[in-house]
């Protein structure tokens, strides 16, 4: 039987006996991918969710997690009515309310904290859903409207991006599709086969067809194991090992001269700085040989193209934003950005720049001239904790989170718990399940899953625009974000015309109609946008004078920056804490999402440590041991998984899980801290010193 392709479907779909039909959508979740789905729906119900064959970076194929979406959206744990609490913060008893209830009683709250101060309202949000409408749409304009505190979205990606900004103008990168055609890939601070999978097929077939595969990570991963070649640098000593390459290149005269002269900025003062950094010194540094640089400068100055494949991993310490920096002038140093297949992708989201009708989806005009503060998300554990002072404001009276887990995830989690735990903090979470985070909440509202909803998505690891369609009506009593905001702003009387706009037609606004094919993304599901082959071969950054900058104006040339707890930089506390612990994601899950799919979670096992056979036998701790992991700023009981994954030295802590499911009721973040990196003022994950004893 062919199964005909559903070209629009207006939400609610109601359910026809026997007939079948598939949906186009986009997978939503914070992953570069950002695949174009197929969803089959059998009499009203989804019965299978497909990667669409058509789509270049998808190609048909998706990871485990969003294959199983039907059991997550089905899941009997779905949070299905609104929800008020009964029992304490923090302990997730509710009882079940209606909507006009929960509704009446929040707007009736955040109207009365907006009498006296709207910046006293926090939205917290972040990437549960990428998704353009229900992400920050009508609920940024909802926030924009009450005049609330801004949130600055620094979780993640922020210090890549800012240097990003800094050297090239902006968030871009190479086509993910031309990797396929690279020579020598290096895959630096970054997981592919556990967090891009689909890059990982380009890179797959560049080593088929007689590509050198390299990859840059204190783990020995999956994707290490499957690379010509792992280099186990220590973690947050990227910008040395991009130094001391640099160093080699200009030894070796592997340089483009002619690129170099014509389309970068302050080359001759970062030579000056490279010179400082001869392979012996970033190899004492990096704790790697000094023929691991040499040899990798080799082959980055005599091979063309070359490509690099640098993602976030890299960028969760102090000095992340200059690392990012010196890795990204490698390119230009040898030219590789002349061709399709040379050059470097971390983020590709700046190329939507143009495209997307951000202030139409957004409104920042509804602030009407107020300049409400802004709260960084990342240090969200100290600012619920911050009593009102005049440089702080007010303090955080009510907190409405959607898209996010920040109990589970945000640095330093004890803190981040204290603060929601507050008797007099009002706090609303719009979920689908009841999260560490929906377990502290004056009331959980029941939000759609992709599958019941419109968006449109753009992404970071491709430059193709989406189109998602709803597959189903709501489960349940569910209600999209948007349709939330929506409701909640007519009960605070906002009149303004946007606030009526449908989920439907804030989909189809989204992107600007003469650069993302309305038709095709309608028909289709995804529409390519008009990008050059080989964006920066003659130049052309996105910098004021379209070169690419070494030494930007008030940043300077780049150097390495040792973690803030390291050897170098902290030496009596690497005494006491001698291990550096990373926390890098687990395969089965996305961040905290997926934690609670009995099947993906089934296959992540429980939470463990691993640990060095050296770093174990030291401290007497078997294979499957409870250990206790500690720092000054908590413990936390997991198993030890004695491996050689971890390198000696280095411990890793996969994440993110819920607090709940761990042995202690706490996860990896309780020995995280809210320190933020050198640029784009992000937290420092990855930038972490424990120790760990036998439990
Ligand atoms: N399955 C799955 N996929 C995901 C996610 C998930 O949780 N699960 N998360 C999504 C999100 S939100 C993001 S931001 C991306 C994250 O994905 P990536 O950007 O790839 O980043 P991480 O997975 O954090 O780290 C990648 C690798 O960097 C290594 N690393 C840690 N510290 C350092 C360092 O100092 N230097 C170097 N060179 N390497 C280091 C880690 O060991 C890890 O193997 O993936 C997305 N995709
Ligand atoms: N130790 C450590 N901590 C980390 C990281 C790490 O590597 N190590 N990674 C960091 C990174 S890279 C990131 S991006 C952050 C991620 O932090 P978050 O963006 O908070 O991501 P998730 O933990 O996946 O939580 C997203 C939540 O949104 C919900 N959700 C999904 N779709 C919708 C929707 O349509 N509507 C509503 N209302 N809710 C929805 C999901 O159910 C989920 O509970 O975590 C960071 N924390
Ligand atoms: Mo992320």
């Amino acid at each position: 039987m062919t199964i005909p392709i559903a070209a629009r479907v207006a939400a609610p779909v109601a359910a026809t006996p026997g007939a079948s039909h598939v949906v186009r959508g986009a997978c939503p979740h914070d992953c570069p991918d950002t695949c174009a789905l197929r969803i089959t729906v059998e009499d009203g119900r989804v019965t299978r969710v497909a990667g669409d064959p058509d789509h270049p970076p998808t190609h048909g194929a998706l990871c485990t997690k969003v294959s199983r979406y039907p059991e997550r959206t089905y899941s009997p744990e779905r949070v299905l009515t609104p929800l008020k609490r009964v029992g304490r913060k923090g302990e997730g008893r509710f009882e079940p309310v209606g909507w006009d209830e929960a509704l009446d009683a929040i707007a009736t709250q955040l109207q009365a904290i907006a009498a006296r101060d709207a910046q006293a309202i926090l939205p917290y949000s972040y990437a549960g859903t990428m998704g353009l409408v229900q992400g920050d749409g009508m609920a940024a304009r909802f926030f924009h409207k009450i005049g609330a505190s801004l949130l600055d979205r620094t979780i993640c990606a922020s210090a890549g991006g800012d240097a990003l900004a800094a050297t090239y103008g902006g968030k871009l990168g190479m086509h993910v599709e031309h990797f396929a055609e690279s020579r020598l890939i290096l895959i630096w601070g970054s997981n592919p086969i556990t967090s891009s999978v689909h890059f990982w097929t380009f890179a797959q077939q560049a080593k088929r067809r007689g590509a050198k595969l390299v990859c840059i990570d204190p783990r020995r991963t999956d994707t290490a194991d499957k690379c010509h070649q792992h280099i186990a640098l220590l973690p947050g000593t990227d910008g040395a090992l991009a130094l001391g390459l640099m160093n080699e290149l200009i030894a070796q005269d592997s340089l483009d001269h002619d690129y170099l002269a014509r389309h970068v900025d302050g080359w001759p003062a970062l030579r000056e700085r490279a010179l400082a950094w001869p392979a012996e010194r970033a190899a004492a540094v990096c704790g790697i040989s000094v023929e691991e640089i040499r040899g990798l400068a080799r082959d980055y100055g005599a091979t063309q193209p070359a490509a690099i494949r640098l993602n976030y991993g890299m960028q969760r310490v102090r000095g992340g934003g200059s690392a990012v920096r010196l890795i990204a002038m490698l390119p230009c140093l040898v030219g590789a950005w002349r061709h399709r297949a040379g050059g470097l992708l971390l983020s590709a989201s700046g190329w939507f720049k143009p495209v997307l009708n951000s202030a139409w989806l957004q409104r920042p005009d509804l602030l009407a001239g107020h300049q409400p503060r802004t709260i960084n998300m990342s240090t969200i554990g100290d600012d619920l904790l911050r009593e009102a002072s005049p440089a702080f404001g007010p303090k955080i009276e009510a907190l409405v989170v959607y898209n996010s887990n920040p109990v589970a995830v945000a640095p330093e989690s004890a803190k981040v718990a204290a603060g929601f735990a507050r008797e007099d903090l009002f706090t609303v979470v719009l979920e689908h399940f009841l999260t560490d985070t929906a377990d502290h909440a004056d009331y959980v509202l029941p939000a759609t899953t992709q599958l019941e909803h419109w968006d449109a998505h753009m992404a970071y690891g491709h430059s193709y625009a989406l189109l998602n369609q709803p597959a189903v009506a709501p489960v349940g009593q569910a209600r999209s974000n948007a349709e939330i905001f929506r409701a909640l702003a007519a009960r605070m009387g906002f009149d303004e015309a946007c606030f009526s706009d449908s989920d439907e037609a804030m989909a189809h606004g989204a992107f600007d109609p003469a650069q993302a094919d309305p038709g095709e993304l309608a028909t289709r599901g995804w529409a390519k946008l008009n990008i050059a082959e080989a964006p920066f071969a003659d130049g052309g950054f996105h910098t004021p004078n379209g070169k690419a900058q070494a030494d930007p104006p008030g940043l300077g040339v780049a150097d390495h920056v040792p973690n803030y707890e390291s050897l170098q930089s902290s030496p009596g506390l690497a005494a006491r804490y001698p291990l550096a612990m990373i926390s890098p994601p687990a395969r089965n899950f996305l961040n905290s999402s997926f934690v609670n799919v009995a099947s993906l979670r089934a296959s992540e096992g429980e939470p463990l440590l691993e640990v060095h056979p050296q770093d174990a036998a030291a401290r007497g701790i078997a294979d499957g041991a409870v250990v206790r992991v500690f720092n000054d700023r908590g413990s936390y009981r997991c198993k030890a998984q004695v491996t050689d994954r971890a390198r000696a030295g280095v411990v890793v802590g996969l994440g993110v899980w819920w607090r709940k499911f761990g042995l202690a009721g706490t996860n990896v973040n309780e020995l995280t801290h809210q320190r933020l990196t050198d640029l784009g003022r992000a937290p420092t994950f990855y930038d972490c010193l424990v120790e760990v004893q036998a439990a």
